[in-house]
């Protein structure tokens, strides 16, 4: 309950909450061509606070949506900052399943939108497979909304819980982020490889992208590229960075 409050403080103050941003390589042109918003909370007593402890908590207790709020507000000021240094992708921003029990989803982001210089195409939303749980064609509304409002849009750490192959052809989406729990075995096992180009395959047979997530080695980045991965995040390229360190990181990295 503490907790709780305090996080509802931070949230209404705008303070000791911050965003990192993890990067995202093409793999074709190899350039770094996206990057993932992630939230931080610098507790004035406890440190950081890893958002796999209060994402949950805000899940539960209603303030997700203030937290996405904020997300998208603090996307729309870094994003300036990082086109004047060159970088021309798309930030995206995590939408968790409660977002999509808000009335006003799409108004609300593209109100907060409207007071920057960013533009709805320079954002892609990354949405996990919970959220189709609850009912799936309001689901797929919302889904074509988005992308009518200009919305890239990602399904997030595809294969883990509620994964059905029927309902990926329904899905409005560009990209199918494909969770990390994959990657692991890939430059150990023959049959971790050929599990990986099978959703690889129907993937692109159903015209999505596909991301790798959690890649951290570089043999696994040369095997996703032989089998038609088409880019990747993780430790190998960067950890999740704050906006200061992020520019000396692209700066390097072009
Ligand atoms: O950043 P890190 O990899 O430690 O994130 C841990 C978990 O918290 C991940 O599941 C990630 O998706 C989630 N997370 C991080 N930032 C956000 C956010 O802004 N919104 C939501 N809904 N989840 C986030
Ligand atoms: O649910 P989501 O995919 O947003 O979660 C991202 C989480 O995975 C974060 O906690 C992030 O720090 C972590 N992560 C990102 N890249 C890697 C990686 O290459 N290896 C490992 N082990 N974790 C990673
Ligand atoms: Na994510
Ligand atoms: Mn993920």
């Amino acid at each position: 309950v503490l907790l709780e409050s305090q996080l509802n403080q931070a949230l209404d103050d705008e303070t000791d909450l911050e965003i990192w941003y993890q990067p995202k390589q093409n793999l074709h042109s190899m350039e770094i061509n996206g990057l993932e918003a992630l939230i931080r909370w610098r507790h004035p007593v406890d440190g950081l606070i890893s958002p796999a402890e209060f994402i949950p908590l805000a899940e539960r207790t209603g303030l997700i949506c203030e937290v996405t709020d904020f997300v998208v507000k603090q996307v729309c000021q870094d994003l300036p900052v990082l086109r004047k240094q060159g970088f021309e992708g798309k930030i995206s921003i995590n939408i968790s399943a409660n977002d999509f029990l808000r009335p006003n989803l799409v108004q609300a982001l593209l109100d907060i939108i409207a007071e920057s210089e960013v533009s709805t195409s320079d954002i892609e939303l990354e949405i996990t497979e919970g959220a189709f749980i609850s009912d799936f064609n309001h689901c797929i509304l919302l889904l074509n909304s988005l992308r009518e409002a200009g919305f890239a849009l990602s399904i997030d750490d595809f294969g883990t819980g509620y994964s059905s192959l029927s309902y990926l052809t329904r899905l409005p989406v560009d990209t199918v982020k494909i969770d990390m729990s994959f990657v692991r075995e890939l430059a150990h096992s023959p049959q971790a490889e050929k599990i990986y180009k099978g959703m690889i395959d129907i993937c692109k047979a159903l015209k999505f992208k596909v991301l790798a997530e959690g890649v951290d080695q570089d043999e696994q980045r040369t095997i996703l590229q032989q089998i038609g991965c088409d880019s990747i995040q993780g430790y190998l390229l960067s950890k999740p960075l704050a906006l200061d360190k992020l520019l000396g990181y692209l700066n390097t990295a072009e």
